[in-house]
């Protein structure tokens, strides 16, 4: 990988300003953020973050984009994100690279999240020409009664750096077909990747004529979060992070009767039943827990085995953890890169002291790797430890390749110990025996908001809604009927006869 080359495909110096309102770059104040690559801590390069007065001329500039915006047919509003996927896909490679530098996961997983991008695109564009509305009977005589959804506003939206692109695609997107307009505040550990994506997305808009402050970024630490989610211009915030985080933002926005979508923290589980395809439980469960080296909202933390073929597994496992190349995520000999910095590191640390304060035991230990490969300082090995399913660490999410292993003994047993967590993304069961699958997925059984069966936790497809319950917050982005978050819902109710009979019944005469 040469990065000068890299970003010179994506139209970024090294040296970029940190906010826009679609078609033009903004000044930035004095402040400036550093993007530090976790895989050998360099820098890549610095960006002026967003001043208040700056935000506030964006979200003006937003508000005026969508007085025109809200006007055009979907179907050309859908035309544009088809563009952008096509963009995106003339550039896989460069920013699929920049993914995997700056965030520092590997370059599948980089380019994979660049797809996941191309996908909701397409995605978006077809529901351009669909957003139904429904219609439904009328109990009086000459009325017809219907639905219809009319965009929100301004969506602002607030990603996390494990998904520094992908997680906004599939918040713009869609609520750009909807006829909304978008402010993005991305994570200040991966500032570069926002801005390449704003840049790509500039030439289409410039290119079709598209009112300034239609795509807007705005880049800064947790005080430019603060700013979108007391603002009352915001109709929608999408957050996605830490469950503390969507805490302070939900209960902001709730405060001035806005809208939030939430995706926040997960703790997910796979139940493995004796009668299992161990094959395929084992690669699912690998890859589950050290993909983006245990950093996704959706990896997995806990595997829950049946008892009479927990010994087996358990050496399995460990047979295959040995196997895990760890080392710079470009070089595609390696499975797993660095974690994001070195607080994240610290984190790792504290929770494997956690462990074993609390009794768990380790069958493959953790440690942070020393040597010029992983000078960093964020390269971790990923452990396994033997716990007692109701030990308080099992009940946390960190945001590191740490896998609890825990015992079962009958399937309802299982689903209430992988129910038994504050948060309540995604879950997973590995059988072949029909009756057990439908368990897990019956009212009794998972209670998180996907729910797998003979499928790791992680790599969710977008055209489903995804999300979860409980402390993950309860928000749907993405595929299914998701869109219907980023709009407003009207019930019409039209009188096409020559009186005016009252609903209920009610005489009321003059
Ligand atoms: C996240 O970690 O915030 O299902 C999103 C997955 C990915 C998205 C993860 N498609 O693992």
């Amino acid at each position: 990988m040469i990065l000068s080359d890299i970003l010179n495909d994506l139209h970024i110096t090294n040296q970029h300003q940190g906010t826009s309102t679609g078609l033009s770059w903004l000044q930035g104040g004095k402040e400036t953020l550093s993007s530090f690559s976790p895989v050998d801590g360099k820098l890549i390069g610095s960006i002026n973050t967003t001043t208040d007065d700056e935000y506030n001329k964006v979200v003006e500039s937003s508000l005026h984009a969508f007085a025109t915006w809200r006007n055009w047919p979907a179907a050309k509003r859908g035309d544009i994100v088809r563009q952008i996927g096509n963009t995106l896909r003339s550039k896989k490679s460069s920013l699929g690279q920049l993914v995997s530098y700056e965030m520092g996961k590997s370059l599948q997983e980089g380019l994979g999240e660049v797809q996941e991008m191309i996908d909701i695109c397409d995605f978006a564009t077809g529901l351009s020409r669909q957003l139904y509305g429904m219609t439904t009977q009328s109990e009086r005589p000459g009325h017809r009664m219907y639905e219809q959804w009319h965009p929100l506003g301004v969506v602002g939206i607030i990603t996390a750096f494990n998904f520094p692109v992908a997680v906004w695609s599939w918040n713009a997107m869609i609520a750009l077909v909807c006829g909304n307009v978008c402010i993005w505040k991305p994570s200040e550990k991966t500032p570069l990747t926002a801005i390449a994506c704003q840049e790509i997305i500039k030439d289409v808009l410039t290119e079709n004529n598209i009112p300034e402050g239609v795509i807007s970024l705005v880049n800064g630490d947790k005080h430019i979060g603060e700013l979108m989610a007391n603002d009352s211009r915001i109709a929608l915030v999408s957050a996605t992070g830490s469950t503390q985080m969507g805490k302070s933002v939900g209960v902001a926005v709730a405060s001035r009767f806005g809208k939030s979508l939430l995706e926040l923290g997960g703790n997910n589980a796979i139940i493995i039943t004796e009668d299992a395809d161990l094959n395929i439980a084992l690669n699912a469960a690998v890859f589950g827990a050290v993909g983006t080296a245990g950093q996704r909202c959706t990896t997995t933390r806990r595997l829950i085995i049946h008892e009479s073929i927990y010994e087996q597994f358990k050496a399995q496992l460990a047979h295959a953890y040995g196997q895990i190349k760890i080392g710079n995520p470009l070089d595609q000999e390696n499975h797993m890169g660095p974690l994001i910095d070195k607080a994240a590191v610290a984190q790792y640390q504290h929770t494997i002291k956690a462990i074993t304060e609390q009794g768990g035991t380790f069958i493959i230990e953790g440690g942070v790797l020393e040597g010029l490969a992983f000078e960093s300082g964020c390269y971790v090995k990923p452990c396994i430890a033997e716990v007692q399913s109701s030990i308080e660490i099992a009940k946390k999410e960190t945001f590191a390749p740490i896998l609890y292993l825990m015992k079962y003994n009958t399937l309802e047993e299982a689903v209430s110990i992988q129910n038994s967590v504050p948060q309540g993304l995604s879950s997973s069961i590995m059988t072949l025996n029909l009756r057990k699958a439908e368990y897990f997925l019956s009212t009794n059984g998972s209670d998180c908001g996907i729910a797998n069966v003979n499928i790791g936790t992680s790599g969710a497809e977008i055209g489903g809604a995804f999300g979860g319950e409980k402390e993950t917050g309860g928000g749907r982005e993405s595929g299914s009927d998701s869109w219907k978050a980023y709009m407003r819902r009207q019930s019409v109710t039209i009188n096409y006869s020559n009186t005016l009979p009252l609903a209920q019944g009610i005489n009321f005469k003059l």
